[in-house]
């Protein structure tokens, strides 16, 4: 057996920061930290959820003193519609980016440059929407079914198709208790609609309906975005890539990509692998052409292409300040427009190619669905930028620092289904592997205890990484099952829990199924809009033990959490009957009711809500009680 690899500890991970920052500092611009200290104090007002500008009465902020805003809102109808508006401009954040691929699909051909990449889920889900198939153009359905998926944007009766997916029990929930999403873009209306001023001021209204828009996103934007995404690039598959600053290399053309959606950044990988540009590039006196990715979309490309992860969100500008990026190519979301100042103290070229994403210092390239057709060219053409710009390095500023780890990547729903089944007999005979039963047998057994979904950001007002990976360790120890993804899954990649022999961290249970079925312990489901992926395998364990999936040993965790959509993803795996352990405070905390409710009033609707607590340690403590807690109601 090979001797077991190092893994990253977070202090390594922080002098690397370190000596980024100092040549930072060197160059007199600033990074996230400096801008953090210069915002000290942050206003306590904003942060307990108690400051009010939707009208122009306002801003109107409650104290003991003067308890109601001009128009008389309270703490709690104040904190409550700022709680909605985070989820809903998260669930359109995520939809939109799903509407964008909707779009893409809508523009594939045979001749491409967008083509279809797996027939077969594209068959599925036309079965699913009652799409004829039968003797018809592959594409023609392709188009057919993106047409019916942008529906369920902007349909003005019924309820969202996927809801279908949920168990029983849940489909009645949601039904019952009014937060079975419509379509996706009334729901985000309505959101808006309600918090505008003279509107609701009812916290448990509010909260209501912030469950009905974060399901329109888990539900809806989310898995119609993770659906399409698989018909058009493929479903992933297990590969193995690398991690962390050190895949940026010295002697090749290093181009990062970053954002979400991976619409343009696949047509940039492809490009990347033209022999025409390998030889350009060599022409210049590179060694080659390195692709690296960031955030989300570095989660989507390594799924696919196993195209390697130079970092998670707080570690966008430490790329750049390596001084060996040629070119920055983003599309959108968690892009810190400080990177458009940053730029200028090297060669790096900062590219941006949304319309929703435009950044003064960035060179826009624009890539929209409209122009699908020419997508492949624009790719070719900045990559040929990129590599022109390797010349104008500052080769005294190179700091590249060297952690990398190895990591075993891609595993959606099916894949997890199968690899489990694979350590039975299940499989043999007619059966393709995916059984879930050795799944729930190993859970019943307490082989497994239970799993846990992380997922989440970064976030300056804790230690980067650092609850991330303990928690995680702290779960593997206690034979917990890990699913990552987004920057959770990021955080795992550079500490090296991506790798089979991450194993040896685990309880005897979980390393033993870990050994039987070849997985690593924590399991790389993705990007962020891959947690509907996430909803679905709970779902289909669910289904499968009959049982519903509140009952299951199975909780999700954003131990650092900072956007809108993780407020949209956070109500939708409650709404799914999943219990949520938060490390950063929503912020509602200036608001009692708001505090009840995303706590203890969700489970009376939902049967699930909010753990919060800022020590991990005491965070994952309360989530091995939550689980062992859900194993004994069940009697296991
Ligand atoms: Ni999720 Fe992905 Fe990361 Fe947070 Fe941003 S990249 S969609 S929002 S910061 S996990
Ligand atoms: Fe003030 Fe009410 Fe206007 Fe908010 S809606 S700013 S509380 S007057």
């Amino acid at each position: 057996m090979r001797e077991m690899k190092e893994f990253t500890t977070i202090e390594q991970m922080e002098a690397d920061t370190a000596k980024l920052k100092e040549i930072a500092c060197g160059l007199c611009v600033e990074t996230f930290e400096d801008r953090k200290a210069a915002q000290q104090p942050q206003c306590k007002f904003g942060e307990d959820g108690i400051c009010c500008r939707i009208c122009s009465m306002g801003p109107c902020r409650v104290t003991p003193k003067a308890p109601y805003g001009i128009c008389g809102a309270d703490a709690h109808a104040i904190a409550g519609r700022h709680y909605l508006r985070m989820a809903a401009a998260g669930s359109a954040a995520h939809s939109d980016h799903a509407r964008e691929i909707a779009h893409v699909l809508h523009k594939t051909s045979a001749a491409g440059p967008y083509t279809i990449k797996d027939p077969g889920k594209l068959l599925s889900i036309a079965a699913e929407w009652d799409i004829e198939t039968e003797g018809r153009d592959l594409y023609d359905v392709a188009h057919e079914v993106a047409e019916v998926g942008l529906m369920e944007f902007g349909k003005p009766f019924g309820t969202l198709r996927m809801l279908c997916r949920g168990t029983e029990e849940r489909q009645k929930v949601w039904e019952d208790e009014q937060i079975a999403p419509r379509a996706i873009d009334r729901e985000v209306a309505t959101s808006l609609h309600m918090t505008n001023m003279g509107n609701t001021a009812d916290a448990e209204v509010l909260v209501r309906q912030s469950l009905r828009v974060g399901m329109a996103d888990g539900w809806g934007g989310s898995m119609i975005g993770t659906d399409f995404t698989d018909i058009l690039f493929g479903t992933p598959t297990v590969r193995t890539t690398t991690g962390n600053l050190g895949v940026l290399e010295e002697n090749q053309i290093n181009i990062v990509i970053h954002g979400h959606d991976p619409c343009f950044s696949e047509m940039i990988v492809l490009a990347a692998e033209s022999k025409e540009l390998i030889d350009y590039a060599r022409g210049k006196g590179a060694q080659g052409i390195n692709i690296a990715g960031l955030c989300c979309t570095a989660n989507e490309a390594t799924m696919r292409h196993g195209v390697r992860m130079a970092g998670n969100f707080l570690q966008q500008e430490n790329a750049l300040l390596t001084g060996a990026v040629e070119m920055m190519c983003v599309d959108v979301q968690c892009i810190f427009p400080a990177l458009g100042r940053l730029q200028d103290c090297f060669h790096t070229k900062f590219i941006t190619t949304s319309p929703i994403c435009r950044i003064p210092g960035s060179t826009y390239v624009e890539f929209t669905a409209d122009d699908a057709e020419h997508a492949y060219d624009k790719a070719k053409a900045l990559v040929k930028e990129a590599i022109d710009n390797y010349e104008n390095r500052k080769r005294d500023r190179i700091f590249i620092p060297t952690h990398t780890q190895e990591a075993v990547v891609g595993y959606p729903t099916g894949q997890i289904i199968a690899e489990l089944d694979g350590v039975t007999n299940s499989h043999l005979g007619d059966d393709p592997r995916g059984s879930y039963k050795p799944a729930i047998d190993a859970i019943k057994a307490g082989v497994i205890r239970g799993a846990v979904a992380m997922v989440g950001c970064n976030n300056p007002k804790v230690r980067a990484d650092y609850s991330h990976i303990e928690i995680m360790k702290e779960l593997l120890a206690n034979d917990i099952l890990v699913v990552g993804s987004g920057c959770a899954a990021q955080a795992a990649t550079k500490a090296g829990l991506l790798r089979y022999d991450a194993k040896e961290l685990c309880g005897a249970g979980l390393k033993r199924v870990c050994t039987l079925v070849g997985i690593p312990p924590v399991l790389h489901m993705g990007a962020c809009v891959d947690i509907s992926r996430m909803m679905l395998l709970v779902t289909g364990i669910a289904k499968n033990w009959g049982i519903d999936t509140t009952q299951l040993p199975i909780v999700g965790c954003a131990p650092e959490w900072m956007s809108e959509k993780a407020v949209a993803i956070a109500n939708y795996v409650v709404a799914t009957g999943l219990d949520v352990y938060l490390g950063i405070e929503p912020q509602v905390k200036g608001s009692s009711q708001m505090m009840e409710l995303i706590t203890q009033g969700t489970r009376a609707i939902a049967g699930a809500g909010y753990v919060i607590n800022k020590d991990p340690h005491e965070l994952v403590r309360s989530i091995v009680d939550g689980i062992e807690a859900k194993r004994a109601a069940l009697g296991i």
